[in-house]
This record gives structure tokens, sequence and C-alpha cells, in this order.
């Protein structure tokens, strides 16, 4: 570990004094200007956790997503390329909340976690560290590598910009792959272009069968995806990527990306509709760092119909189960479909009642949902603004790898769904939500079902929703306990909420704290737009007033 003086002389260049931060749903996320700090003491804790795992690669991303441009955020990856394991998230808060008190209390809890954790500061270790398009990430990138540098036996890989997930794929592949693979973007391409080419194959298509326009939301998922489908002529002049401008700081998420079309449910900027009606027309939008993505498409009346996490997850679930049934796997595989409280009331009942798949609800972030979800054979997790993947268990792919070498004389349909099977599990990012990714699987999906959007969308019907954000003094306060469907603090808040659901038709409504911005969401579904509109709005003025 270094000597105490150079420490303290890296930790004055970086840190500032006087804040309080806390790892929220996805790490630490704040202004750009208040986080030099908290980068710092990331960079320290990822290396304690790199050692404290004998030396295998973490990840860190430094990202914040959906988030405006002046806000940016750092998460730490675990080496298979999961979330932080969630017992470290108070060690990461606790060293960052120290280094803001002063330097004798920074050294003293790091000194106290290296020997409560038995961490042994001479091995060597790894970290693999990229960042998304926002202005403030080059510096925060450099007080988190000053912090590395408290142990010099760390190597620090820098991928420079890349999506969320393609840190968290990289990640996995440098602890899974031998040193003499090049763990770089081609892997990441080549990955899932070589399993999109077998669904070409299976479905003997030569060019895209659909009108694709892609909303990059400014960031970094527009050269990305433009990298990965130039690669095949299959996509030649099939689609188009709208807000690429990632270069332009100031653009990045507004009016445009997941998150603004799924909060308004309505168009991005930069994507418009034909004149006439094209059933082979889809549209999606990706957020700033491309961990997420939705679906949209304007029906022949002309209506904006949004295709979203839910619809994702219960179209995962119907190609699942079609698929298990005619490879005669269904009783030996257990399929579950993973949700929060914000999952439209409709798609749970479809999924219980029309497919009998079981549905798990917890709380908000795909750290919870992921941990969840590899309880099942194939787990599928989405949340509903469109964060989410697909998970496979050992077993599960043990038990395809052996049916495929022995039931190549079995029916066609029913090899042939082993081979669909097989090749959704790579053709998914499983580490987490990817765009990229995800947007391949849906289309494979539609392909293999000869689907059009609207057939997709046609399998339920949604409630009416609406997502609103209510900026209150402290959002702390606000506290929440089943799967965050009801509020504990403040008092008597969650009984006058269910007091006005209880006046609408079929109706439900929550409140719960951002973790990742500085306000508290509203959600009301109802059984018309105007009664979820009413709903929202009523339950955000109670919010304010309260
Ligand atoms: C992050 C998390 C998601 C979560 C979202 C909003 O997404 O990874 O799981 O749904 O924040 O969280 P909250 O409601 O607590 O603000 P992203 O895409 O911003 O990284």
């Amino acid at each position: 570990m270094l000597d105490g003086e150079t420490l303290k002389a890296l930790y004055e260049k970086h840190c500032k004094h006087g804040f309080k931060y806390s790892y929220g749903t996805a790490g630490f996320r704040y202004k750009a200007d208040i986080l030099d700090t908290v980068m710092f003491t990331t960079g320290v804790l990822a290396g304690l956790r790199s050692l404290h795992l004998s030396g295998q690669t973490v990840g860190v991303m430094i990202t914040a997503s959906h988030n405006p441009p002046e806000d940016n955020g750092v998460k730490i990856v675990e080496p298979r390329g999961e979330m932080l394991e969630q017992s470290w998230e108070k060690h990461a808060t606790q060293l960052a909340n120290c280094a803001s008190e002063s330097y004798a209390s920074f050294a003293t809890n790091l000194e106290e976690l290296v020997k409560t954790l038995k961490i042994d500061t001479n091995r060597s270790g790894g970290i693999a560290v990229a960042r998304d398009s926002r202005e403030s990430g080059p510096r925060l990138l450099e007080a988190f590598e000053a912090g590395v540098q408290a142990f010099p036996t760390l190597r620090i890989r820098d991928y420079g910009i890349l999506t969320t997930p393609q840190l968290h794929f990289l990640t996995s592949k440098t602890n899974e792959f031998p040193q003499n693979v090049e763990k770089d973007e081609k892997l990441y391409y080549n990955e899932f272009l070589s399993a999109w080419d077998e669904i070409t194959t299976i479905s003997g298509i030569e060019a895209l069968p659909f009108e694709l326009k892609i909303d990059a939301a400014n960031g970094i998922g527009g050269p990305k995806i433009s990298a990965m489908l130039s690669q095949r002529q299959v996509f030649k002049n099939a689609y188009e990527v709208s807000n690429a401008d990632w270069q332009n700081y100031a653009a990045l998420n507004y009016c445009c990306g997941a998150d603004f079309v799924k909060t308004n449910q309505k168009l991005p900027h930069g994507i418009a509709v034909g004149e006439t009606f094209n059933a082979r027309r889809i549209n999606c939008s990706f957020d700033g760092d491309a961990d997420r993505i939705v679906f949209y498409y304007n029906d022949p009346q002309g209506q904006f119909k949004l295709l979203d996490g839910d619809k994702m997850a219960t179209l995962f679930a119907k190609f699942f189960q079609q698929l298990l049934r005619s490879s005669g796997l269904q009783k030996d595989v257990e399929m579950g479909v993973v949700q929060t409280a914000y999952a439209n009331g409709s798609s749970a009942n479809y999924l219980e009642q029309v497919l009998g798949v079981s549905v798990k609800c917890t709380s908000t972030g795909v750290k919870h949902l992921h941990h969840e979800a590899v309880k099942f054979d194939i787990g599928i997790y989405f949340e509903a603004n469109g964060h989410g993947t697909v998970v496979f268990s050992s077993k599960f792919v043990e038990l395809l790898n052996s049916k495929l070498a022995t039931d190549s004389q079995s029916s066609p349909e029913s090899y042939n769904s082993l081979k669909l099977l097989s090749v959704f599990t790579r053709l998914i990012n499983q580490t987490v939500g990817d765009a990229l990714s995800d947007m391949l699987a849906v289309l494979a999906v539609l392909l293999v079902l000869q689907w059009t959007p609207q057939k997709w969308d046609e399998e339920y019907t949604d409630l009416p929703n609406r997502l609103i954000k209510v900026v209150v003094p402290d959002r702390t306060l606000f506290k929440t306990t089943n799967a965050e469907r009801q509020l504990e603090s403040p008092a008597n808040l969650q009984q006058e909420i269910d007091a006005l659901v209880s006046k609408y038709d079929n109706a439900r409504s929550f409140v719960r704290a951002s973790g990742t911005e500085d306000a508290v969401r509203v959600y009301a579904e109802a059984a018309s737009r105007e009664q979820a509109d009413e709903l929202a709005a009523m339950v955000g003025k109670l919010v304010e007033n309260c």
C-alpha cells in the first residue's frame, strides 16, 4: 500500500469536504462538481474489492445513465459482471463520507477496512474502468485513478468511452478468459453478432424485414450500435440512428432517450412518424449509457404505443415457454419473471393468468431483480423503464447442450427449438440489461414468430398509467416497505394515498424516493387515462403538502 504521505498528497489534490454521500439504486450519482471525493474513494474501494477477491478484476463505470448532462456517477461491477455485492455498499458509503470529513478520518477508515476484511494489500489485482460520454468524465476518471494508486500492485485497464453493458461484459470476460485473448470491443460485438448470424440462418432472411429507427439519446450507444450493425449486410439500409450527437454534451438525454419516452409516453425529438401506416416500422430508444431500451410504434390510427420493459418481459416469457414446450423441456426447467412495483398490473395478470408463469416483485434496481432472477433456470427480469435481461442457469445450459448432442434424430421442430434456446443464451447479455443486445434479442423473437410490433402489443392491453417526479426538501424521509409498494414514513401518508386510490377504478398508486435523482417518484395506474393522470396529480399534491 502507498505510504501515508503520498496518499495524503493524492487525497488533498482530489478530495473536498462537507458533503454526505450514499450508494443509491445504481451506485453514487450526483451533480458532477461534487463527485471528485467519491471518485477518489471509489478508486480505493474498487482496489480493496479486487484484492479481497484474490486479485480478480473488478469493473468500474463512470456514468449517470439517464440523468441530465450536468450529473455523473460511478458504480462498481463484480468480477462476473454483476452489480457490487450489496454488503460492500456500506463500505463504499462510509469511506466516501469519512474522506468528505478529513484525511485522518479517511485514513482510519481505510486501515480498519483492510484489517476487518483481512485484505492482503501486497497481492496483485486488476481494475477495468470505462466512462460514458459526459464532459465531466475525464476529470472524474483522474480522481478515480488517483484512488486506485493507493495500491501500487493493481493494474488498471482504461477502456475509454463505452456503454455500461460493454464494461460489464468485458469485466466478466477478463476474469473468465485466458490472458492471451484480447478483451476489447471486438470481442463484445463478435459475441452477439455471431449469435445473431445463427438467427438469420434459422429464419432464412437476407435483409431485416423491419424499418428500424433507433433513438440513441445523444449518448454513447449511438456510435456503438452503428459500429455493430454496420458489420452485417442484413442490416444494410434497414436502420437509422437518430439523436446520435454524442459529442454535443448538452444534448445528452435531452427530449430523447428511453427515460423521456417512457415518462412522457410520446415520441422523442428526432423520430418522426411516416405519413402512412407501416406495420413493419419499429422504433426504439436507448438511454445515455445504453443499458435500457424501450420500443414503440404508431398504430394505424396514428396513436403512440409504447412497448416497454413489461412488454419485453412478457414477449420473452411467451417465446421461451413455446420453445420449452416444443422441445419437451417444460417439465425440467423452471422459468420465472421478476418485476418491480412499476410493472403494469396488466402485465403481471397476463404472465400469471394467461401464461401461468410465476412472477416475483422486488425493489427498484437491477441489483435486486438480478439476484431474484438467478434463482430460476430461465430468469427474465425487466423493469418497466426498459432495464433488464434474461439469465440462464448453468443447469439449463448443460441440459440444452446434452439434449442438442443426443436429440439430432428427434423431430425437426423439437431440434429447432433446442437450437433457438441455445442461440438466445448467447444473444442476450446475461451480465446486465443491455440496449444493444436486448434490441437484437427482441428483433430475433419477432423474426422467428413473424410478428409485427402491433401483433406483439396485442397480447395484452396496458392499464393507463402515469409516472411523475416531485422535488421535495428531503427525499430520505420517504421510507418504503413491501417491495416499495407502501410507505412507512412520513406518517399517515400511505393511508391518505389509499383513501384516494379507493375512489378510482382498478387503481393503484405508490410513492418512493428515487435512488438516482433528487426527487420522489409517484406512480399511478387506473382504468382510464384521465383517472390515471388525475390520481398521479392528486398523490403528487399529497407528497408536496406533507
Ligand atoms: C438506474 C437503475 C435502474 C433503476 C433506475 C431508476 O437506471 O440501474 O435499475 O430503475 O436507475 O432508479 P430510481 O427510481 O431509484 O431513480 P439507470 O439507467 O439510470 O442506470
